[in-house]
């Protein structure tokens, strides 16, 4: 039984990797903690995949797809059990809302929103198991020929730990809906609740082998998912260095398909003719949501001169108001980083700000003596060559600044290696559509910022990855094109 807030505990209830429908302990009978960073405490002990087991939750994948009922079953039939496991989703919202936000300090009332949107997302793909089909093409020459699209194969998910639930459900839902089989590899922080998902998704039918779950860490089974041979395709989300490890990996194993969704450092641009107020809203929202532990965090914010100074002193004053404490509290805005090293990543890249001479407005220090809590920090005059300008912070730490013109803003939004994500705040439609289409981003939000939806998009530009999520986009990244052509004799045409 692991203690939460106010006297209540949970009892944690799967913690073995899930391979072929089971349960098991680990080949090698390790285990890992769990940590809950509201305090450091463990929460419970994980059996650790290495690459025996690995191996396993591959044969069972491969297994599944050359021989088992999945990809053969049809489109409707898949979506029924992809329904059905989303309605089982919505009966345990309150249990896995609990262990996402003790395994990785999020809000509990997010949580609580979170997992029925994944259960929403899984019945989107759950609908488009069935509209699955190619093309019959006119050819130049006499030949009938059109195109099937296939499953993959078998695809290996490695997955963060900000979004333990979201993007668990990013990536199996359309590759399940496409017909391929899995190993999913969530995050050292957080497997408490991939592991609760693969249990439903045993009660809701989906056959032995094709989702298989097995927590451990990143050089040992995430290396074993990105080089196996057997591995059709990996999707990835998290940080850039290991994005370009596992796209190594893949290259030098079997030439398996990559999909990266990467890091960020997002800008985004407040106009003269802006609602000062709201704008300082959705700038301190766009940072310090999930405790800035967002890829598409809004880190760089740019606001031209003729509001600056109003728009910093509302933005410092909400900042100071923002309530950092315990997750499960409902009134708390900001729970604890996601661990020990994250935190400490974030409290040096404070360090680096003050020492490279940016203004200090507010906040800039850890908070308390137990757990990962760290104020809402916002530095000014922060300049292009800055390393809090340039790098991934991950954590509640603003670089703001000041710009002249709508050339200026877009040259320095620009000014970066990643392209993740954007937002730009103005009532003219001409600076809104020509800051959109100048912006090398993925995802340009006007007028608001972190929309996300089943049915937009979403995926980098430069060096924040390539392969859209969700959308459509997302199901055909699980499917190949084959074509199949056939002579025509005697055709008049
Ligand atoms: O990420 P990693 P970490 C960024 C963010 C954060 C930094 C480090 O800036 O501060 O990355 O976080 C697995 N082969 N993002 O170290 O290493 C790992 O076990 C195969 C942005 O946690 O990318 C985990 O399951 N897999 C990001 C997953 O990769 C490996 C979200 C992510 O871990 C591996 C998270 C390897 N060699 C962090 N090494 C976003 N885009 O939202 C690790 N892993």
């Amino acid at each position: 039984m692991a203690s939460l807030s106010k006297g209540h505990s949970i009892d944690i209830k799967f913690t073995k990797l899930f391979i072929n429908g089971q349960f098991v302990d680990s080949v090698s009978g390790k285990t890992f903690e769990t940590i809950d960073p509201r305090s450091g405490d463990v929460i419970a002990s994980v059996a650790e995949a290495t690459k025996e087991d690995v191996d396993a939750a591959v044969q069972a994948a491969r297994h599944a797809f050359d021989s088992g009922p999945w990809p053969r079953m049809s489109g409707s039939e898949r979506g029924r059990i992809l329904m059905k496991w989303a309605d089982l989703i919505d009966q345990h919202t309150e249990e896995i809302a609990t262990l996402d936000t003790m395994d990785a300090g999020k809000l509990f009332q997010f949580c609580k929103m979170e997992v029925p949107s994944v259960a929403n997302m899984l019945r989107y793909y759950a609908g488009a198991a069935d509209k699955i089909h190619g093309e019959v093409l006119k050819t130049a020459g006499k030949f009938h020929a059109y195109t099937l699209l296939e499953p993959i194969g078998v695809v290996g998910h490695i997955i963060p730990w900000n979004f333990p639930s979201s993007l668990f459900f990013t990536k199996v839902s359309p590759s399940l809906a496409a017909g391929c089989t899995m190993v999913v590899k969530p995050a050292e922080q957080t497997p408490l609740s991939a592991l609760f998902y693969a249990h439903l998704a045993k009660l809701a039918g989906i056959p032995d082998g094709v989702l298989n779950v097995v927590p451990g860490f990143g050089k040992i089974a995430g290396s074993a998912v990105s080089s196996h041979m057997d591995i059709d395709k990996v999707s990835f989300t998290g940080s850039t260095q290991t994005g370009r490890e596992v796209m190594q990996a893949a290259a030098k194993s079997n030439l398996k398909q990559v999909s990266l969704e990467l890091g960020g450092k997002s800008p985004l641009i407040v106009f003269d003719d802006a609602d000062v107020d709201t704008a300082a809203q959705l700038a301190l929202i766009g940072i310090l949501f999930n405790k800035g532990e967002v890829c598409v965090a809004g880190s760089r914010v740019f606001v031209q001169e003729g509001i600056y100074d109003e728009f910093e002193k509302k933005l410092v004053e909400k900042a100071k108001a923002w309530v950092v404490g315990d997750p499960f509290e409902p009134n708390v805005q900001q729970g604890p980083q996601v661990d020990k090293r994250q935190f400490e990543k974030i409290l040096s890249y404070i360090e680096h700000g003050k020492r490279e001479g940016a203004t200090l407005l507010t906040g800039g220090k850890a908070i308390g003596n137990k757990g990962y809590y760290i104020e809402p920090t916002i530095f000014a005059n922060v300049k292009e060559d800055m390393l809090i300008a340039k790098d991934e912070i991950f954590g509640p730490v603003m670089a703001l600044s000041k710009f002249k013109t709508m050339e200026e803003a877009i040259e320095r939004a620009n000014n970066t290696t990643y392209g993740l994500a954007a937002g730009i705040v103005t009532k003219n439609i001409d600076i809104a559509n020509t800051v959109s289409r100048s912006v090398r981003a993925g995802m340009i939000w006007v007028n608001c910022y972190f929309i996300f939806e089943h049915d937009i998009p979403f995926g980098g530009y430069k060096a924040s990855g390539f392969g859209k999520d969700y959308g459509m986009e997302a199901l055909h990244k699980y499917l190949q094109v084959k074509s199949v052509v056939t002579p025509i004799y005697n055709s008049p045409w």
